[in-house]
């Protein structure tokens, strides 16, 4: 894809000076912590636990959307972009979150979800009201496919299938035409190509900023330019529809309006506005474009590519994981934007399972294995992003049945896999399976704060179960421990913080080809930090490939604290989910 040149006029708008040293803690609001006993977490929730993020020592807070909506995508489906949804509470508490927030000198980031509304959003019930309405071409409205009867199998103007199972396009009976949805039936696709459209998005987020927020995380903001000729995609075997993707993902004009978005909302402030793109299927190439800081388009862009390293054709096809894959597309990432763009890290968020029990052992080496991830995590360079619930450790839930599942991209699925089923040989059960490891529930159950019923979250019945290991994987249990899961997480941001060549430091692979070592060192100046780590349950031997002596170096992090130190490198000898990091300062 062809990029425009720097958008001209736009004010570069300095980076505070201590900018690549921060970590981001995400909020997913429904989850975090219930005020009110109904069961869903709310603003007064986070606001009761600032001290737990305080004392974790992050810098930033992303929330997941807490905007008025209908909820059937838990808030990605915003119905007022300036109002609170009174499930969460109202603009008071989120003017307080904001001053509580300052008050301690960490940042709000907002999710930002503008490549689609809710069909309950005024924009939409607008557009949908008559051909001639003003707003009809603020969203992707077509004519049936010609020759074919409009509402039928078929006769969708193109034939993609949406991310939540089913067609991307939902029939309008009244006015004659289809509507194009990525996501759900209730979240239609704005019309981006509409000057009108991008306006009325540009005063929403300068309304924000004006209200305090420090910055977005834009949600799929990779789809807002689509090829406007909406070409047919290749459908799956046996389907009428397939992934349309290559024809609604970084279309044309997409650099183009993340330029103009740049110019109209955040070159004129004060503050540097933190923004970050949320992009499936993003590559290096791109994110260099997307991240340059040159070209003022974002900070920083979350790349999926090792997130679907486990997965086949779906997210529920799951394939063993290759440790030597994991590591070279995090390498890969490392160099390709090496002094050009920036990366974000993220082994987990409320789209993914619990990165101990997919990337892990959440069993006999749970506390080993998810301090060992959030090391290997953290000292790569980027901007390392903590989902909640992952400084606990916290673990998949033992979700067995699809009753016990709320997410709507995992109940489309297997309704649709249901449905299929008396024709095809569908295997539910080995479905089930699948979805008790990869499903989006799993980074959604409650988060674990004490070892009171339903974890302290609610003193209500909690929208989604608990996790029954909550008696012992709790954060009371854990604040204070040195040894804890939360301590190590606190020990990495102090670290990151405090030293440069965990911001600044090249990064160099080593034993890229080693199946259960992920070993690399970081360098800037003299300053040198060699990271270890085994991700296995097994002792391994091995003799890093060293080029100078590493004797002296100090061991600065271990994830098995208070046994016996390791002889130092470069011939290890590495217990069951070890990691090491080793500091010097070369002679
Ligand atoms: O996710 C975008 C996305 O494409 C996926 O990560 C999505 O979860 C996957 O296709 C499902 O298997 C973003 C949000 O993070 C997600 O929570 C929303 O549901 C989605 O956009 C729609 O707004």
């Amino acid at each position: 894809m062809s990029a425009p040149e720097p958008a001209p006029g736009a004010e570069p708008r300095e980076r505070p000076a201590d900018w690549h040293r921060w970590v981001v803690y995400q909020v997913y609001p429904r989850s975090f912590a219930d005020s009110d006993g109904d069961g869903v977490g709310d603003l007064r929730g986070v606001l009761s636990h600032l001290d737990h993020l305080d004392r974790l020592g992050v810098d930033v807070v992303w929330m997941s959307p807490v905007y008025r909506s209908p909820m059937d995508d838990n808030g990605y489906d915003i119905s007022d972009y300036t109002d609170i949804d009174p499930l969460f509470g109202t603009p008071a508490d989120l003017d307080e979150l904001i001053a509580a927030l300052h008050a301690r000198g960490m940042k709000l980031v907002m999710d930002m979800v503008v490549n689609h509304t809710s069909d309950e959003h005024p924009w939409f019930v607008e557009s949908r009201s008559s051909r001639d309405n003003p707003k009809r071409d603020w969203y992707w409205w077509r004519d049936a496919r010609p020759g074919f009867t409009p509402g039928t199998p078929g006769a969708e103007p193109t034939n993609w299938e949406s991310h939540f199972s089913g067609p991307a396009w939902t029939f309008h009976e009244r006015t004659g035409q289809y509507y194009l949805h990525i996501f759900s039936p209730k979240q239609p696709d704005l019309n981006w190509q509409n000057p009108e459209v991008r306006q009325a998005i540009y005063a929403m987020m300068r309304w924000w900023l004006d209200r305090g927020v420090d910055g977005f995380r834009m949600d799929v903001i990779n789809m807002i330019s689509k090829d406007t000729s909406l070409p047919d995609t290749e459908p799956r075997p046996g389907s009428l529809y397939g992934p349309g993707d290559q024809h609604f993902t970084f279309g044309p004009r997409n650099h183009e309006f993340l330029q103009e978005m740049y110019r109209e909302v955040f070159a004129g402030r004060d503050a540097h506005v933190l923004t970050v793109g949320e992009m499936p299927g993003v590559t290096v190439p791109e994110a260099v474009l997307f991240t340059d800081p040159e070209r003022h388009e974002l900070d920083m862009v979350f790349q999926f590519e090792h997130v679907r390293l486990d997965q086949g054709a779906h997210k529920y096809d799951l394939r063993p994981l290759k440790l030597p894959d994991l590591k070279a597309s995090m390498a890969a990432w490392q160099a390709g934007l090496a002094g050009r763009g920036w990366n974000s890290l993220y082994f987990g968020n409320h789209d993914q399972p619990r990165s101990v029990s997919r990337f892990g052992d959440d069993g006999q080496h749970r506390v080993a294995s998810a301090k060992t991830l959030a090391t290997v995590l953290h000292l790569h360079q980027g901007t390392p992003y903590v989902f909640q619930g992952d400084e606990l450790g916290m673990a998949n839930a033992p979700f067995t049945a699809i009753s016990d599942y709320r997410d709507i991209q995992a109940l489309r699925f297997y309704a649709e896999a249901a449905a299929r089923g008396n024709r095809d040989d569908v295997d539910l059960s080995a479905l089930l399976l699948a979805m008790g490891r990869m499903s989006r529930d799993q980074g959604r159950t409650p988060v674990q704060w004490d070892s009171s019923p339903n974890a302290g979250f609610t003193t209500g019945t909690p929208w989604i179960a608990v996790n029954p290991d909550y008696t012992k994987i709790n954060a009371a249990a854990e604040v204070g421990d040195p040894d804890s899961v939360f301590e190590h997480y606190r020990r990495l941001i102090a670290l990151r913080h405090a030293d440069p060549v965990v911001t600044d430091g090249d990064f160099e692979l080593l034993l890229p080809d080693h199946p259960t070592i992920w070993a690399f060192v970081r360098r800037t100046g003299d300053a040198e930090l060699l990271v270890a780590a085994n991700f296995t349950s097994d002792v391994v031997s091995v003799a890093l490939p060293l080029d100078s002596d590493w004797s002296d170096a100090s061991m600065v992090l271990t994830s098995l604290p208070g046994d016996a130190p390791l002889q130092p490198p470069p011939d290890l000898k590495l217990r069951p989910w070890e990691s090491v990091v080793w500091r010097r300062v070369r002679p």
